[in-house]
Formats: structure tokens, C-alpha cells, sequence
């Protein structure tokens, strides 16, 4: 099989909801020495892309969802295993999770692993995750940023509260605050005020190393 072939295959096997298949695959491109981001984002991202938009027509129920989810899952944490990782010293610490209501997580565990490749030290809080916890856990581990991902466009309401209340706890020059998730945007991030946005998890990694100045 050619990487175009594995490509083709990844976006296949997320839109038949077939964890198995999404998994070996993964494997596969991993033992052909293809890059890990490019195979999520181009293979299996669009797959999941396109069974959302078929999702959001009504063209596919809940339940197909969550299995092409949980497919998407496994090929994505067999890929961001195989990062290289660069953890010679630790640049900064992170406080992640997605916003309250908001159970999305396969993007914010891609960045969480993107984060721990570059060698950060990244505080995981998991999904639908109260705004006070960000900050009470960025108190505790004395964090330099704190990320909040929304894929909804009701819970992305939550990135622009946590500004606010940073901003009305006195704390907001503590902490650096990266937005993302598909809602969100750079015009968004610029609007609420964050200090940056990531596009996907490369780009996050990437802003986040610019804002610990290791750019
Ligand atoms: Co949901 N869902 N979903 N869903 N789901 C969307 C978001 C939706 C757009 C689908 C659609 O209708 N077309 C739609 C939202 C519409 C809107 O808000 N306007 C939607 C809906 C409606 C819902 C439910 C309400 C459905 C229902 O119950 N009737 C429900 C919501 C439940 C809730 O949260 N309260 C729901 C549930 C689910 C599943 C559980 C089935 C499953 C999630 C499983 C899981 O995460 N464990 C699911 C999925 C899979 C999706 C879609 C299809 C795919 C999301 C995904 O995993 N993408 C999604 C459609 C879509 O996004 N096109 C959809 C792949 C992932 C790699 O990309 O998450 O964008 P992404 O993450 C990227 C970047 O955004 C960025 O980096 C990541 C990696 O490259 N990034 C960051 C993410 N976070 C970041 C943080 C950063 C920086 C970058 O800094 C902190």
C-alpha cells in the first residue's frame, strides 16, 4: 500500500466505523514511516470531518457517531504514541481540558500529546470541566498556560468566561490562556482576548512554546 493508498484507507475506516480496521491501519502507517500529524489530519480527520457533516444533515445517527468516534480514538491515540518525543528538560507547565458541558475530547488529547512531545508538562483535566477547576489547578501547579478547548458552539462561551474571570480574580497577567476546537477562531481568540488559538495540535505546540518565549 503507497501513503495515498493509507490515507484513503484512514478516512475509509472512520466513515464504516470500524475501530479495528482504523487501528491496524495506524499501526500500518506508523511501520511505513509516514508523519503521525499528516496521517490524523489528512487520513482519519477527514473521515471524522465528513461523518460529521453527515451527522449535522441528519444523515447519520448518534449512535453511527460514536462509534466513528470511538474508531478515531483508537487510530489517533496509536498515532500521537508514536511522536517523537522531546522531553530532555521541562519548558513550562499546561492546564488543559475542554469546557463545561462539552464532552469532546479527542482533539484536546491530541494536543495534550503534541504538549508532552515538545516536552511540557501538561495537567489533563479531562472533559466538561467547571471554569473554576482551570484556575484552581493552575493555582496549584503554578502553570504558565492554560488551554481550554469547546467544540460546541454554546460551550465555547466557556473560553471567553475563564478570560473574564481571571481578569475579575486579578489573575489574568498569571496565566497565558490558549483557545481552540473547530468553533473556535483566531478572529474569536482576538475577540475574547486569549493569547493565542491552535488551529490542530501542532500549531498549539507551536504557540505554546512561542508563548514560554522558546518560539
Ligand atoms: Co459531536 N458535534 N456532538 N460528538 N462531533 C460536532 C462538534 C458537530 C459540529 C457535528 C455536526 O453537527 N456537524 C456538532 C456541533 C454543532 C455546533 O455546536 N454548532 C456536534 C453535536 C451537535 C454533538 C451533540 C450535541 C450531538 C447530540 O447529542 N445530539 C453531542 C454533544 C455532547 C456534549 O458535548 N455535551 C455530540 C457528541 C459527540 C460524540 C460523543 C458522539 C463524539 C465525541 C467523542 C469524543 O470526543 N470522545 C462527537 C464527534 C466525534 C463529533 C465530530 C464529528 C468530530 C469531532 C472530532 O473529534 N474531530 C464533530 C464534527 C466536526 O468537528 N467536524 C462534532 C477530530 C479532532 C481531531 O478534531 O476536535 O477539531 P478537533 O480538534 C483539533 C482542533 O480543533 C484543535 O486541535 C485538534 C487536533 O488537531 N484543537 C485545539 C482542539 N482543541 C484545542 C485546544 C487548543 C488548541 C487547539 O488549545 C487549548
Amino acid at each position: 500500500m503507497d501513503k495515498e493508498e493509507i490515507l484513503k484507507e484512514a478516512r475509509k475506516t472512520i466513515i464504516d466505523a470500524d475501530k479495528g480496521k482504523a487501528e491496524e491501519t495506524a499501526k500500518r502507517a506508523i511501520a511505513e514511516g509516514m508523519d503521525p500529524l499528516e496521517v490524523i489530519n489528512k487520513g482519519f480527520r477527514a473521515g471524522i470531518t465528513e461523518v460529521g457533516d453527515l451527522f449535522g444533515r441528519g444523515e447519520l445517527f448518534l449512535p453511527e457517531l460514536i462509534l466513528s468516534a470511538e474508531a478515531m480514538k483508537g487510530a489517533a491515540d496509536i498515532l500521537t504514541a508514536a511522536l517523537p518525543k522531546d522531553a530532555e528538560k521541562r519548558r513550562g507547565r499546561v492546564v488543559i481540558g475542554t469546557a463545561q458541558g462539552d464532552i469532546h475530547d479527542i482533539g484536546k488529547s491530541m494536543v495534550v500529546s503534541f504538549l508532552q512531545a515538545n516536552g511540557l508538562e501538561v495537567y489533563d483535566l479531562g472533559r466538561d470541566v467547571e471554569m473554576q477547576k482551570f484556575i484552581d489547578k493552575a493555582q496549584e501547579v503554578s502553570a504558565d498556560i492554560i488551554g481550554m478547548s469547546a467544540l460546541l458552539t454554546t460551550t465555547m462561551s466557556g473560553q471567553k468566561a475563564l478570560i473574564q474571570e481571571l481578569k475579575k480574580a486579578g489573575l489574568r497577567e498569571k496565566y497565558k490562556v490558549m483557545v481552540g476546537g473547530a468553533p473556535a477562531t483566531q478572529r474569536w481568540a482576538d475577540r475574547i482576548g486569549a493569547d493565542a488559538y491552535g488551529i490542530d495540535a501542532a500549531d498549539a505546540a507551536k504557540k505554546a512554546m512561542e508563548l514560554l518565549g522558546e518560539g
